[in-house]
């Protein structure tokens, strides 16, 4: 949990940054139509989220900043019972007031209104440009008085890049449950037919430890559709002697887990998987071992590069040694995505990678990042021997950096082949 006190911190930091005589207007999600008069399931914006702890729609925190001092307000939907009878309980203007630690609470309705009085003599406005929500609209009509305009998701992604101890246990609860769900995926593969009913099996046991449900949607793909690389279709039948790439993570009290596995489809990898396989799993821990503060994304991007090209060469994959291998970019066919991404509220979390003057910002404690090596070869590749083709692999872990190095998030989720063949066969 997230305290109410922490919530209110995170807004004074926010008022910090702001130009003195300024306001801030930052908004919950909209509804999104799935189709005809059925709406996908609700999930808030995850910056409005990050300020205000508040899931409902038709919201708005709007902060105002003077000379020193700062002024937050929410403005929630009201109570209105025709209307909850159909969508739910609101909490309503009285309840907020109580829960929130804001200067005030309006009524939702009241926005346009009260913005028109609040934003009297501010000099500059700032609220997140990449929205198009209903609401933004509205707000560009009053831009034109301002001397200024920023984007307010600047401010904001620089603070979601460092997460709290608070934030760090909500992970860490996500990871125990995806940790069940991926034991469970190694445990059943072999007795299922097609990759939807391993997908089930993963998210099943997301929703019945109460995750919201998956941080994205989960990849199952059997053999060649593992080089696919962000393959969703799901509904292929699973082969014999293959193996298939899992990459699933549940979202628990909106913190994303963002897990790969790839096992085998009948208990057991074959001699050729293996051999790629532990290739991908030394790139991966090596890479992981390098971790701490100060090093820099493109340093662990480089080095699994090259220690990839290694890989390939021992395998007779390339001929090229690891220098002409990384001047031609030769691992680029096999391996053509990043080491990793920030996550937290998003799996890809809108955090930046570089700073204001476009320097690349280096770890540092508190930052969470993926670390995802992988080694793709096509079905249809006559440049590799036939052994290796329509093998797709990737190992993902989830990694926290500490004073003085790493935690490995998701060390428990096994990746040794001897552990994943013992849980294969455990069923
Ligand atoms: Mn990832």
């Amino acid at each position: 949990m997230i305290s109410e006190k922490e919530y209110a911190s995170r807004r004074k930091r926010v008022a910090k940054e702001l130009k003195n005589n300024s306001i801030a207007v930052i908004f919950a999600a909209d509804n999104k139509v799935r189709s005809n008069d059925t709406n996908y399931p609700y999930r808030q914006n995850s910056n409005f989220y990050y300020l205000s702890g508040f899931r409902e729609d038709s919201s708005a925190l709007v902060i105002v900043k003077g000379k020193k001092s700062f002024e937050s307000f929410l403005f929630v939907h009201k109570k209105d019972p025709k209307e909850e009878l159909w969508n739910g309980k609101r909490l309503g203007v009285k309840e907020a007031k109580k829960r929130f630690q804001v200067d005030d609470v309006f009524e939702y309705d009241t926005l346009n209104a009260k913005l028109k009085e609040l934003m009297q003599n501010k000099k500059a406005l700032y609220y997140d440009f990449s929205l198009e929500y209903s609401k933004v609209k509205v707000l560009k009509r009053y831009t034109k008085s301002f001397v200024a305009i920023y984007n307010l998701s600047h401010i904001v992604q620089k603070m979601r890049l460092i997460k709290s101890p608070a934030e760090i246990a909500l992970i860490k609860h996500a990871m125990t449950i995806t940790k069940e769900a991926h034991h469970q995926a190694m445990q059943k593969a072999s007795s299922l037919n097609y990759e939807y009913e391993l997908q089930a099996e993963i998210e099943y046991v997301f929703k019945k430890n109460g995750a919201y449900s998956d941080a994205y949607t989960s990849i199952v793909a059997c053999g060649d559709n593992a080089n696919t690389l962000h393959y969703i279709n799901n509904d292929a039948k699973l082969q014999k002697k293959q193996l298939i790439l899992i990459d699933a993570g549940c979202e628990y009290q909106y913190y994303a887990s963002d897990i790969t596995r790839t096992i085998p489809s009948d208990g057991s990898f074959t001699q050729p998987q293996k051999e790629l396989y532990n290739g991908v799993l030394s790139v991966q821990k090596q890479i992981i071992q390098m971790i701490r503060p100060g090093v820099l994304r493109s340093q662990l991007q480089k080095k699994s590069q090259e220690l990839l090209c290694q890989v390939l060469k021992k395998l007779g994959i390339i001929q090229a040694g690891k220098k002409k291998c990384m001047k031609k970019e030769l691992f680029k066919k096999y391996y053509p995505h990043g080491i990793g991404h920030w996550m937290g509220l998003d799996v890809h979390d809108e955090a930046p990678y570089k700073d204001e003057k476009n320097k690349e910002i280096p770890l540092q404690e508190g930052m969470v990042l993926t670390i995802e090596p992988a080694l793709y070869i096509a079905h249809d590749d006559t440049n590799v021997a036939k052994k290796y083709r329509g093998i797709g692999i990737r190992i993902e872990d989830d990694i926290l950096i500490t004073a003085t190095g790493y935690e490995n998030l998701s060390c428990d989720i096994v990746k040794e082949i001897d552990e994943i063949e013992a849980l294969a066969s455990s069923h």
